[in-house]
């Protein structure tokens, strides 16, 4: 049978527009869908650029304008993979003219425009998504499968970290091409929504809410000079932010990340104890899950070390044989699966933009927090309406 083709709008061709493409290219390799993605068109304003890469990634035509991209009936989902201060407005009004819309993370710049962001989404009632990677490393959703299971047993705590070093250097410059996570008005804050936001989003699919957090937040250089301007500005990011939080289900959390940590490029982990069972997760070995059951026999109890990579692992029988592994690219390719074949069960993928605000709003408490240096209660999502 002839594959319905779901043709892609793409907009933004950075790091994040390369990561998608390479998920629209392959997914149809790998995974058996109803539908056949088509790269129709990708859309950013430097024309001589938009075009190498259009041709680099096989990208049908180009637009130099969002708008018009969003008004083509030839598009059937927007791909938001621009910087943070666009997400809303391209979101909405890719909703309003009833797309379904994929959105790079964070959602918003903060919970208040996110919350926008849901109000438009549900209205139009249009499929969306957040590209919350992380949870389809197939070691986490196989940590994800493991509490489902509630082989862990009640949860006390829940650790994570995220942390890299490429802003040290007090010379690198803030804002434009590659570093606009460094400037406040295009990122919306620094490693709090760029770094800790995709350890919370893990967090919360794995262990529930969090009702409250406290936090302290540092920037270490406190001037660079803008790429744009060319004049030396404050900078108004968070470079390193850590928070204590407390879960709903009665655990405890530390949460931390840094672009300071001399010698981490991207070193995101997470560790779950619960009564039962320990897991923990390192992106630097991203393959692997580390699982502690204390029922085992007690002379061969001792942390397994498993390689996710086996035929009942998750996602692995789709592509090679049992031992060789997956790695960063292929998380992108199965978030492009899950939301398909969302399409075509009409049972949608996770993380939407619900979900997407259920971060925000975590992120929003940790940075009121490091300013009050109280406690502070995050606000909670309600459930959509059936
Ligand atoms: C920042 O360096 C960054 O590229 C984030 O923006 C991504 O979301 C993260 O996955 C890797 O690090």
């Amino acid at each position: 049978m002839a594959k319905k083709p779901l043709r892609i709008g793409l907009i933004g061709y950075g790091f994040m527009g390369r990561a998608h493409s390479n998920a629209f290219a392959q997914v149809n390799h790998f995974f058996p869908l109803e539908h056949q993605v088509v790269l129709k068109a990708v859309c950013a304003r430097d024309e001589a650029k938009l075009k190498e890469f259009a041709g680099k990634w096989n990208y049908e035509s180009i637009e130099t304008d969002w708008r018009k991209l969003i008004a083509r009936d030839d598009i059937d989902v927007i791909d938001i993979a621009t910087p943070n201060n666009s997400h809303a407005e391209i979101a909405i009004a890719a909703a309003k003219a009833g797309k379904a819309v994929l959105c790079e993370k964070p959602l918003g710049l903060n919970g208040r425009q996110a919350e926008k962001m849901v109000a438009a989404i549900e209205k139009a009632g249009v499929p969306n998504m957040v590209w919350y990677n992380y949870r389809r490393c197939p070691a986490v959703t196989l940590a994800h499968q493991l509490i489902q299971e509630g082989r862990l047993g009640r949860i006390f705590h829940y650790r994570a970290k995220f942390l890299q070093d490429w802003t040290i250097n007090p010379d690198l410059p803030q804002g434009g091409a590659g570093l606009w996570r460094l400037d406040v008005k295009t990122a919306g804050s620094g490693v709090t929504g760029d770094l800790l936001a995709h350890c919370i989003d893990t967090a919360l699919w794995l262990n529930g809410s969090i009702d409250t957090v406290t936090a302290m937040t540092e920037t270490f250089v406190k001037e660079r000079k803008h790429q744009e301007t060319g004049k030396i500005q404050k900078v108004g990011i968070d470079d390193a932010s850590a928070f204590l939080a407390r879960f709903s289900n009665g655990s405890l959390a530390t949460f931390e990340s840094t672009r300071y940590a001399r010698g981490h490029k991207a070193l995101y982990t997470f560790e779950i104890n619960g009564e039962n069972a320990s897991i923990a997760w390192d992106l630097h070995d991203l393959h692997r899950l580390q699982y502690f059951d204390h029922r085992d026999q007690g002379k061969v109890r001792g942390w397994r070390n498993l390689h996710v990579s086996d035929n009942d692992h998750p996602y692995c029988s789709n592509w090679w044989v049992p031992g060789l592994q997956l790695g960063y690219e292929h998380s992108f390719v199965h978030q492009v699966a899950d939301f398909i074949q969302g399409l075509e069960t009409g049972k949608p993928a996770l993380p939407n933009f619900r979900d997407g605000l259920a971060t925000d709003y975590v992120t929003d408490a940790v940075l009121k927090s490091a300013k009050t240096h109280k406690w502070e209660k995050v606000k909670h999502v309600k459930a959509a309406r059936a």
